[in-house]
């Protein structure tokens, strides 16, 4: 693990989301940040792009969360106009690529929430990978703006928000 004060800096010039942790010099996530949830829902999603700038494949294998009883990875698929969410064993990034995780497409799904997140609170994920290494992230929560519920089907959503 090696980290620049350039690279501490610029950390510290962006907003969010903060790496607190991260024992891979490949793998980095931008825009990261979770969904309000609605008063008496435990459950809620998380959103990021994850950027391999490494040239192996590397796939998230699992997520764990202080905040979180648990954490899938889930892929919202629309078939015959139907939408339900499929969950998923691994999330491959492929070497120098990036895969997006939106409202819409692939996500984090965060359950049994120890509280109810809210808009301006900022809560931990823990990502791991095949290749060992971690990603630790502090994520804002905030409320989605413009888009309804993440298990409807938006084609509206691509790319870098
Ligand atoms: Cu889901």
């Amino acid at each position: 693990m090696r980290r620049s004060a350039t690279f501490l800096a610029l950390l510290l010039l962006t907003s969010a989301p903060l790496v607190l942790f991260a024992d891979s010099q490949a793998l980095t996530a931008d825009d990261a940040w979770i969904r309000e949830a609605p008063p008496g829902t435990d459950t809620t999603a998380a959103y990021m792009a994850l950027e391999n700038a490494g040239d192996e494949d590397v796939t998230l294998v699992h997520v764990g969360s202080p905040d979180f009883g648990r954490v899938e990875i889930h892929q919202t698929v629309t078939e015959d106009g139907r939408t339900r969410m499929e969950k998923l064993d691994g999330l491959e990034i492929p070497a120098e690529s990036s895969v997006e995780l939106a409202p819409g497409g692939k996500h984090l799904m965060l359950l049994e929430a120890r509280e109810q997140p809210q808009a301006g609170q900022m809560l931990t994920l823990v990502l791991e990978f095949d290749d060992g290494s971690l990603l630790d992230l502090m994520m804002p929560v905030r409320q989605e703006t413009g888009r309804d519920d993440h298990d409807h089907h938006h084609e509206d959503h691509e790319g870098d928000a």
